[in-house]
């Protein structure tokens, strides 16, 4: 199914969505909110996928939501959008799908420029981030008279430290790219032209590996936060117990002793 305002490509296994709406800096308007919804099904419910790469055309990853499109009062109004909105990935998606468990799959950010906002939590949402040297990161809805939304009030304290995050999100100023890498917001900094390789490379190592296994590991990394550390660790060893139980869990050391490269198939 081809988008409007989403360029789709699966290579093999990895799927790379690009934002594509340059001449608004890929900000997110209603459309795109609906197809990054599509996006993020197709994500999870497509079994020959197991890795997403998420960046942006032109020089914006992404610059958060519309801001035209809310001050025409063609976006949807915020109460409905929070309360009930018909799955805005603004509201539903970025707190719950995009709670990094949901799609059962790992989604690398590639991000190529401005993420800002709305953008910013698009990454934030992500397992992995990586940026180019001309990105920057911010949160700007607290100069603009709203709540960040999507998520960054959650997000930023438990990615970095507790004064940086506040620092983002109390200032709504914005942070290059080399600052952001010192941080630990991304973990690679690369030229514009490396920067799907790079996103590609960690994808396909990543896609090279037994699903299963990948998948359960982003389970307990992430939904086990508000556990104690004795439910963590009973959780922790019956995800073990049952991957072991799986056809992959014998492929790995077969291939290791026969020495060629295992073939996952999820099973
Ligand atoms: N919306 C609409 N258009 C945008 C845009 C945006 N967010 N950002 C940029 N554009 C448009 C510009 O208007 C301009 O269009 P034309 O004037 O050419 O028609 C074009 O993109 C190029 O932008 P600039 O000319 O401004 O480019 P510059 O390089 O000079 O500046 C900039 C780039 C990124 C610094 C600047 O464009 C900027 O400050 N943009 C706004 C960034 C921003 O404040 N973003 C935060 C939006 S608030 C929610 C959950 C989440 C959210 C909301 C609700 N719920 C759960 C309810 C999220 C909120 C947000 O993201």
């Amino acid at each position: 199914m081809a988008y409007e305002t989403i360029d789709w490509q699966q290579n093999g296994s990895v799927v790379i969505a690009t934002l594509n709406r340059p001449e608004s800096l890929n900000a997110i308007n209603q459309k795109m909110d609906h197809e990054l919804i599509d996006v993020l099904d197709r994500l999870r419910n497509d079994n020959s996928i197991r890795v997403m790469v998420l960046t942006g055309a032109g020089r914006a990853f992404c610059a958060g939501d519309d801001i035209k499109e809310r001050d025409a009062g063609e976006n949807e109004n915020e109460l409905s959008r929070d309360l009930s909105g018909p799955g805005s990935v603004l509201t539903n998606n970025y707190l719950s799908l995009w709670n990094n468990v949901d799609t059962g799959k790992p989604i690398i950010a590639a991000v190529n420029g401005y993420a800002l906002g709305g953008g910013l939590e698009l990454a934030l949402a992500c397992d992995i981030r990586i940026a180019t040297t001309n990105a920057s990161f911010g949160t700007p809805e607290i100069t603009l008279g709203f709540f960040p939304g999507g998520g960054a009030p959650l997000r930023l304290p438990r990615i970095l430290p507790g004064s940086i995050a506040m620092e983002m999100l109390l200032t709504g100023d914005r942070f290059d790219a080399e600052t952001a890498y010192r941080w630990g917001l991304i973990s690679h900094l690369v030229e514009q032209d490396e920067l799907l390789d790079k996103a590609t490379s960690i994808a396909e190592r990543i896609a090279s590996h037994a699903p299963l296994a990948v998948r359960a590991v982003r389970e307990l990394a992430y939904g086990t936060n508000d556990m104690t550390l004795s439910q963590v660790q009973r959780m922790s060893a019956f995800s073990r117990w049952i991957i072991q139980q799986t056809d992959d869990a014998q492929e790995g050391p077969r291939a290791f002793v026969e020495k060629r490269q295992a073939e996952y198939h999820g099973r």
